[in-house]
């Protein structure tokens, strides 16, 4: 029997399982009809274990559902029960039947996915010919724990890229493996490779073990549809980066001077101990700052065109919930977030919190120490490849590329501080060699630079490696003028003239000062 083939929409794609630990006592042909009332896009019919009969019977009926809908079903691996019930095609994984034979099978018309855990699994397949790629296992899952390998948002991100000729992606891709309403977004945001990115994800519990996949399944497309463009706008994909430093350097005045003039909106979610001398440096720099850790405000706030900052002092669970609701908020409108990993290594709370955080939604900054940065590195991918494989960063040019690694890893932009900072966004990686040792001799120096590489990127979101550089320049430059004060003469007068330093340098930019051939860059 010949089948049309229909225009696929990938963007989500439910994969049943039968098992009572995840699909309770519901009718799976009910909680399909369901899905697809919410949103799903495609199903593949999966049972591993159901004897053939049942497997032919099942898969009849959910074909009758997805056919109302005008849904494809496809069928896990057998090529003879999708015959049976005129299913739209089958999904093979690495040991099922090769995409070849199973072609001469089935026809050109049938759609064929492939599964594919790595670049080689990837272009095999597409040689040979599959429809769409099924890409992962992104995150660990009980739900399939004979997973080969957990390839992480930066595995999905190479399959991406090896998937390309030139730059257009030649079969759709969709990733699978722990994928849920939780992560959706920064699976999408941070798989992405240029302007190839995923066709949609592929979930198993986030909807079979749902109370209600309707609304499942409808608040995971409606992610799926939001928040990556909005998110992408702020990033204009044809914007050219400047990548010459000397290029960099000079458009800094610039940024400095629309900083200074912005007030605007620093919104603080920090520790008690910093808070008085955060919201100090953010005056003296030209933000305006708000310390609120109170979640349910964060949706108003984030809609003022500011920028958050979520620094893990404490890490207790009333914070936490905090913390995710605000970068929730802000992610929801697009608005930058910057992650300051505070003691994240040193106890297992934190090193949770620092995994959940990073889980929970998407940072256009993460900075941190040395250790701090470590503790990032090492999360999240701790069961997977890549930068955890933990080579000591000792030397400058270990550090440079670790925090490269991170920023390629997570998409954002990554400081790591210390004597020479070192700053990258996974293209362009800079080490700072300014500042002054009297801010390593007052408490919460580092939070307080938090807030102003935040309010800098709110202020030039377009290339936020270059406003984190900028919001680090206007404060290490004005710790430098401050040492050499005469009235400097320890940690306690270092803190005025700091924030006389801080405003006065930002008064003299804005006054054309710093701009042009004799300023202080
Ligand atoms: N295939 P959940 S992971 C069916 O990596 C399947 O190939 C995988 O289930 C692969 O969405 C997986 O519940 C299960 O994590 C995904
Ligand atoms: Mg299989």
């Amino acid at each position: 029997k010949s089948r049309a083939r229909l225009p696929v929409d990938w963007s989500l794609y439910l994969v049943t399982d039968s098992t009572p630990a995840i699909l309770g006592d519901k009718d799976i042909v009910e909680v399909v009809d369901q899905a697809i009332e919410g949103g799903v896009t495609i199903v593949q019919y999966r049972d591993k274990h159901a004897d053939t009969g049942v497997m032919v019977e099942i898969a009849s009926k959910l074909h009758a559902v997805t056919q109302k809908h005008n849904v494809p079903l496809l069928i896990n691996d057998r090529l003879d029960v999708c015959q049976a019930v005129g299913a739209e095609g089958i999904h093979i994984g690495q040991d099922d039947m090769g995409c070849v034979e199973a072609r001469k099978i089935l026809g050109p018309d049938a759609i064929i996915g492939v599964t594919a855990s790595s670049v080689e699994e990837a272009q095999k397949a597409i040689e040979d010919g599959a429809d769409y790629l099924g890409i992962g296992t992104t995150f660990a899952t009980p739900t399939k724990t004979d997973t080969k390998s957990i390839i992480g948002t930066r595995g999905l991100q190479e399959i991406l890229a090896a998937c390309a000729t030139g730059t257009e992606k030649t079969v759709p891709c969709v990733a699978i493996g722990s994928i849920n309403a939780s992560n959706v977004q920064r699976v999408l945001h941070q798989s992405a490779h240029g302007s190839n990115r995923l066709n949609g994800v592929a979930v198993v519990s986030a909807i079979m073990a749902s109370m209600d996949p309707q609304a499942s399944a409808r608040s995971l497309l409606d992610l799926i549809k939001t928040a990556p463009e909005k998110f992408y706008a702020a990033v204009p994909p044809n914007t050219a980066r400047i990548t010459d430093f000397a290029n960099l350097i000079a458009q800094i005045p610039y940024i400095i001077k629309a900083h200074v003039s912005s007030s605007v909106l620093c919104h603080n979610m920090t520790n008690t101990v910093v808070q008085n001398f955060a919201a100090n440096v953010c005056l003296a720099t030209g933000s305006s700052p708000i310390m609120s850790e109170n979640g349910p405000e964060a949706p108003d706030l984030a809609r003022l065109g500011g920028a958050l900052v979520i620094n893990m002092g404490t890490a207790t669970p009333d914070k936490m919930n905090a913390f995710t609701a605000g970068l929730r908020a802000y992610n929801a409108v697009g608005a930058p977030v910057l992650f300051d990993p505070v003691g994240g290594g040193a106890t297992a709370v934190r090193r949770d919190a620092v995994k959940t955080l990073l889980a929970a939604g998407f940072f256009s900054v993460i900075k941190g120490n040395e250790s701090e940065i470590g503790a990032v590195a090492g999360t999240s991918t701790t069961r997977q490849r890549g930068v955890d494989s933990g080579p000591s960063v000792s030397t400058a040019e270990e550090k440079a590329k670790l925090v490269k690694a991170i920023a390629l890893r997570e998409h954002c932009v990554v400081l790591m501080t210390g004597k020479t900072d070192y700053l990258s966004d996974g293209e362009r990686t800079v080490a700072i060699e300014n500042g002054s040792q009297y801010l390593g001799k007052i408490t919460g120096s580092g939070c307080a630079l938090g807030s102003v590489i935040a309010s800098y990127v709110a202020v030039h979101p377009q290339d936020k490696l270059l406003a984190a550089l900028a919001g680090i320049l206007h404060y290490e430059i004005a710790a430098e003028r401050a040492e050499a004060r005469q009235d400097c003469r320890g940690p306690g007068s270092f803190i005025p003239a700091f924030l006389d330093e801080l405003y006065l340098l930002g008064q003299e930019i804005k006054d054309g000062r710093g701009i042009g051939s004799n300023g202080p860059f």
